[in-house]
């Protein structure tokens, strides 16, 4: 059988990284979307995928413009596409609405319509977000419930979710949407909470911080592991129909377990070192997530396999290591 060929955007991201990894194991010849200022500065720009530099066929490509999307569709003639680029950050799209709006809205518009015009039998996979319930009408939430966002990033994947079903019904391409509940690892960026945490345990224990200034600690998330989300993007494009799945662990938690449970792997007790911030606070704060993958498990197979304990002690670990106070870690 011929080698397939997989597109992803978002390829230097946490998800784009451990995908890449997924695809190269599974025989996959792997293409990435990458803005042209990556190539200029790989060892910043392109730090996760690093290691398969030499592996990887990355092209520059902006999400702002339809026209060198098209190219690059042109170029590979993927199978499957993966489009995970977008600002991701929720908190920050309360300061900047509508580049979030631009980038998460045309992007994922431009991807679906170049991979119409160019591979119509190319199937797609679009990163839906728990986001998107927002102010959550039931809980757990599964693929029934309805959408409330909370935040120009969440309406952005709203749109994204409703254009993915659109080509879907509208041309027949082969377009899934994973809602994908909160999933972290090591290589989850700085500027999210849990990473926060356990690079902020890190930095304490090597004694370069004194303390940690966090936002909202009753908020509650459904954390699970990146590796393993990645797996079920690649499970929903081996269907043979096009669907919505919710993945997810089934288990909440506050932040304040999160950091409980941080500080406790090396021994502190966080309440000499956390403080909270109203500034941290968002305008409007998503309060309780908690996903029902039941449907993925029934049709997908997925499960998830790390638990929350597991997944915080992993985070703190390695952030130890690289600080070189790896044997503050607690056995
Ligand atoms: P990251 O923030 O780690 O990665 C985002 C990726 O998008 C990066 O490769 C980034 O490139 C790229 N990107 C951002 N803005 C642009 C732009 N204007 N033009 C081109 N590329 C851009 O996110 P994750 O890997 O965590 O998430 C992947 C996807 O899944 C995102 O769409 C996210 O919204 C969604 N998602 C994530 C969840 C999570 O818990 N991680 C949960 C649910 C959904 P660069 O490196 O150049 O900035
Ligand atoms: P989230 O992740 O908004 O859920 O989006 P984030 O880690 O930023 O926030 C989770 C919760 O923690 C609270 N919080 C803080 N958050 C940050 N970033 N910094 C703090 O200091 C802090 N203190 C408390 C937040 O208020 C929030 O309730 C992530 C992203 O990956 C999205 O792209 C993805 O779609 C969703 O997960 C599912």
């Amino acid at each position: 059988m011929a080698q397939k060929k997989a597109l992803i955007s978002g390829i230097t991201g946490q998800d784009g990284s451990y995908l890449l990894e997924f695809l190269l194991a599974k025989g996959y010849e792997v293409h990435g979307i990458v803005r042209r200022v990556a190539l200029e500065d790989p060892e910043h720009r392109l730090s996760r995928i690093v290691a398969f530099q030499d592996k990887v066929h990355l092209h520059p490509a902006s999400l702002e413009s339809y026209a060198s999307i098209h190219q690059v569709a042109v170029k590979v003639r993927p199978d499957e596409c993966y489009h995970l680029a977008a600002q991701s950050f929720v908190s920050y799209s309360f300061d900047d609405e509508f580049s979030t709006l631009n980038t998460n809205i045309n992007g994922t518009h431009f991807m679906l319509s170049a991979i119409k015009n160019t591979n119509p039998d190319c199937r797609v996979y679009f990163a839906g977000s728990s986001e998107m319930f927002g102010k959550v009408e039931e809980i757990p939430q599964t693929e029934r419930t309805r959408f409330h966002p909370r935040s120009t990033y969440g309406i952005s994947k709203v749109a994204g979710f409703d254009l993915t079903r659109n080509y879907r019904e509208a041309y027949g391409l082969h377009a899934s949407s994973g809602i994908l509940f909160n999933h972290e690892s090591p290589r989850r960026g700085f500027e999210f909470v849990t990473r926060k945490i356990s690079s902020g345990v890190a930095q304490i224990v090597a004694g370069r911080q004194k303390g940690l200034r966090l936002g909202n600690l009753d908020a509650q998330r459904d954390w699970g592991h990146a590796r393993e989300y990645v797996e079920a993007m690649w499970m929903m494009l081996q269907q043979p129909e096009p669907d919505d799945y919710v993945i997810a662990t089934g288990e909440t938690h506050t932040v304040l377990e999160f950091v409980s449970e941080a500080f406790g792997c090396v021994g502190l007790d966080y309440r000499d070192y956390v403080t909270t911030d109203p500034v941290l606070f968002r305008p409007a704060e998503v309060s309780i997530l908690l996903g029902d993958p039941a449907k993925a498990k029934a049709i997908l197979g997925w499960q998830p396999r790390t638990t929350f304990k597991d997944l915080v002690r992993e985070m703190v670990e390695a952030d130890c290591v690289a600080l070189g106070v790896g044997n503050a870690v607690r056995s």
